[in-house]
């Protein structure tokens, strides 16, 4: 096992490795920028470094201070969270070629993924089921693309190869309109990503979307942790999860979790990851795959009893699975509301002093947040605060904890959403499970 792992984020999930950390015995270092030295985990590590300033690309951007970091600290591994570097192959490729080890999959596996194109063509190999599309680039000859946009049948949605996660795409209806949507797609993504890779896929007008949740060890093992449900989103923030996604056959359900495990092993995937779909009448169409840590995964973790962090670091110190599929039993229902440090009615950030703050309590309830009575929200980094989630034997027990959780929650001195949150787990549609992408924006107008 390591004997010392820096944590390259901050906040909740880097409270959350540096526990993870403790229980297995392995010494901490956290990085900071200068605004974050009075974080709860920099307090908490046996060590802390200052990597620069408070723009996120001179501190938890800049892979040449990480790096200068684990050397001066003598760190043999990075965990890299969600978010900033958790993603870039090229910081995975330099850690390892540093000597040290990245917390995650290969950089070369990261890339594969990074690129949809290359990410789908995978899939679909390994039996993933992938939505109808181009499969494959959309070719510069024009009348080809018109083709492919009658065989597809409208409306498409077009997409970056190297987007993802909301970036870089957009709707045709018509055949009229797909040329002149495929060159104003194109020039964005050069802009965007340096690269005008563009492909086409059926646009689905009312999917969930549901993820399926997998650890596998890059030595033939793989399993999956069932699956959660994440369609309530906001501008592709999401809001509030749970698991496993309600209302799902078991036979569909089965099918599309046996694949993901089948793509993790074909692939030689390590560490966590996450199967992202797209689920509409009994059917999932895989559209992205995630090669980190999600801040979604404590709903996972509630009802499977499986701490994936520490599952995540022994498999990338190139342990065996420690689990098999058998041992994986979904029990209950497990919710997580986003608590964001923001206005509940313009979505504006509202950083400052906490000057109170009160986590709620109780059996089946968690609360992951790195904040404390007297920390100041900084306005440079995203506005995620706390998760509060809840564990119960079903789904109404889960959801009407939330409502007592959520009740005893203070955070004073600064705005945040719990209003917006109250109102969600209030809402009736959302109490009979299975909403979809589309609810909570048309719930607030937008
Ligand atoms: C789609 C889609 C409909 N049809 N692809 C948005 C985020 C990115 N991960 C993929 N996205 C979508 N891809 C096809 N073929 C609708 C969305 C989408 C969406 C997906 C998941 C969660 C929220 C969403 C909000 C708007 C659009």
């Amino acid at each position: 096992m390591f004997d010392k792992v820096l944590i390259a984020n901050r906040g909740e999930i880097a409270l959350r490795i540096l526990r993870a950390c403790k229980e297995m015995g392995i010494s901490t270092v956290a990085v900071h920028s200068q605004v974050d030295r009075d974080l709860k985990h920099v307090r908490l590590a046996d060590e802390a470094v200052c990597i620069g300033p408070n723009p996120s690309p001179q501190s938890y951007l800049n892979i040449p201070a990480i790096i200068s970091a684990m050397e001066i600290t003598d760190s043999v591994a990075v965990h890299p969270g969600y978010g900033f570097l958790a993603e870039n192959a090229d910081f995975a490729e330099q850690v390892q070629k540093s000597g040290f080890t990245f917390i995650g999959p290969d950089a070369d596996v990261i890339r594969l993924m990074g690129d949809k194109v290359s990410a789908i063509a995978a899939m679909k190999k390994a039996g993933v089921p992938t939505v109808p599309g181009s499969d494959g680039p959309l070719p510069a000859n024009a009348e080809r693309c018109l083709e492919i946009g009658r065989k597809v049948g409208y409306p498409v949605i077009i997409k970056a190869a190297a987007g993802g996660g909301g970036r870089g795409m957009r709707v045709v209806h018509t055949e009229a309109a797909l040329l002149n949507a495929i060159s104003l797609t194109k020039s964005e993504a050069k802009a965007a990503f340096g690269d005008d890779t563009v492909y086409m896929e059926k646009f689905l007008q009312n999917p969930r979307h549901v993820e399926i949740q997998v650890m596998s060890d890059g030595q033939g093992n793989a399993i999956h942790l069932g699956d959660r449900d994440c369609s309530l989103q906001r501008r592709h923030q999401k809001v509030l999860e749970e698991a496993p996604a309600p209302g799902i056959p078991d036979k569909v359900r089965r099918d599309v979790q046996e694949s993901c495990v089948q793509a993790c092993i074909d692939i030689g995937y390590r560490g966590a990851g996450t199967f992202e779909f797209l689920y509409e009448d009994e059917r999932f169409y895989f559209i992205e795959m995630n090669t980190r840590i999600q801040v979604e995964h404590p709903v996972s973790e509630m009802v499977t009893g499986v701490d994936l962090i520490k599952e995540q670091i022994r498999v990338c110190a190139g342990e065996k699975l420690s689990l098999k599929q058998e041992d994986i039993v979904i029990r209950g229902h497990s919710f997580e509301c986003r608590i964001n440090a923001e206005d509940p009615k313009t979505f504006f950030p509202s950083p400052g002093k906490v000057n109170n703050f009160h986590a709620p309590g109780g059996l089946g309830v968690r609360v992951d947040s790195h904040l404390y009575s007297g920390y100041s929200v900084p306005p440079n980094y995203d506005s995620m605060i706390a998760k509060v989630i809840t564990h119960a034997e079903s789904r109404e027990a889960a959801l009407a904890r939330m409502r007592v959780a959520l009740s005893e929650l203070i955070v004073d001195g600064i705005k945040t959403n719990i209003p917006l949150q109250v109102d969600l787990v209030n809402d009736a549609a959302f109490a009979q499970g299975g909403v979809n992408i589309h609810y909570l924006e048309k719930k607030l107008g937008l």
